[in-house]
Order: C-alpha cells, then structure tokens, then sequence
C-alpha cells in the first residue's frame, strides 16, 4: 500500500521498562516498511485504571509505513509478545513489560474485532497526548476532526497523570 504516517503509543511497568522500550523501537525501526520518523522522551506516569500497580514509562513514535494498519499491528503485538507479555486469561490493565498502541494511522478510520483505529481513548489520556504531542503535534484525528495539538490543548485542563 501506499506510504502513510502512522502514531504508536509505548508503555511499560513491569522489568526492565526502558530496556524492553528500547530494544521494541529498536526492531520497529529495523522493520521492512516502517520508517520510524521521531521518538519523544520517555514520561514516568502513574497508572491509570486496573489494578494497585507501578509506574509507567510511556511515549509515544511517528512512523512512515506501507505496511496497512492490520500489518502494522500484528508487528506492534508480536513486539509485545518478545518483550514477554503475555495477553490470554489476564486481567485487564494488568502491568506489563511493553504496550505497544497504534494510535492512528493515515485517514484509516476502522471498528473491527482486535482493532480500533483511531484509538477509541487516546484523545482522552494524557499519558498518550503529552509524547504525541512533541512528535506529530499537527497529525490529524480523521474522526474528530482535530490536530494532536488541539486534542492535547482541549486536556490541558484535566489533571497529568506525570510523575512530578
Ligand atoms: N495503559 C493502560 C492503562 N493505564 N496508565 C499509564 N500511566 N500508562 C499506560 O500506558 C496505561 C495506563 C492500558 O493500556
Ligand atoms: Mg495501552
Ligand atoms: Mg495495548
């Protein structure tokens, strides 16, 4: 398919956080069809639902890819599953060594089993808007019709989940 810009969220409260965040950019950036344009810092955050559980490094990446949206995830969830997550049985929210969630990609707008895109709670979590915000600030919401700055201005006034 043709060329498209597409936003991944990364997480990770469980091992080695920033090993396993390194080592997943690292395969995604070597990756046949992905270019990785940008990656923002990584952001210590508490958690955000589920259960009692530790902190969080989250951030965020803009890529270039031809792979097509169902291509792009299943790396992002074969990725997860190097890093040692494991998905079936398991609570939800539950800690885990790496998430990887695609945010957007191009103007695909998608509501199929395992597959969301845009992200259905990603305009509304800080700990995704403020790294997406220093790596693709002008990238459009196809279904709200906003940039990724106009999204994290609107959640300016809720209170950050940042680690002070
Ligand atoms: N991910 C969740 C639920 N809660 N909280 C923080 N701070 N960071 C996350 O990445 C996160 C979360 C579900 O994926
Ligand atoms: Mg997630
Ligand atoms: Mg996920």
């Amino acid at each position: 398919m043709k060329a498209v810009l597409a936003a991944v969220a990364f997480g990770s409260n469980l091992g080695d956080r920033a090993q396993q965040i390194e080592a997943a950019l690292a395969a995604l950036a070597a990756h046949d069809g992905v270019d990785v344009l940008a990656v923002s810092r990584c952001l210590e955050t508490r958690p955000v639902g589920g259960p009692p559980q530790g902190d969080f490094l989250n951030g965020a990446v803009l890529l270039r890819t031809i792979l097509d949206p169902r291509g792009l995830l299943e790396l992002l969830h074969h990725l997860e599953r190097r890093a040692g997550r494991v998905r079936e049985g398991s609570v939800p929210n539950a800690p885990r060594p790496l998430d990887l969630d695609l945010l957007l990609h191009g103007d695909s707008v998608l509501d199929e089993p395992g597959l969301t895109v845009p992200h259905p709670r990603m305009h509304t979590r800080a700990f995704v808007l403020d790294p997406l915000l220093e790596v693709a600030p002008s990238l459009v919401h196809p279904v709200l019709g906003a940039s990724v700055g106009e999204l994290h201005a609107a959640l300016h006034d809720t209170p950050s989940d940042q680690v002070p």
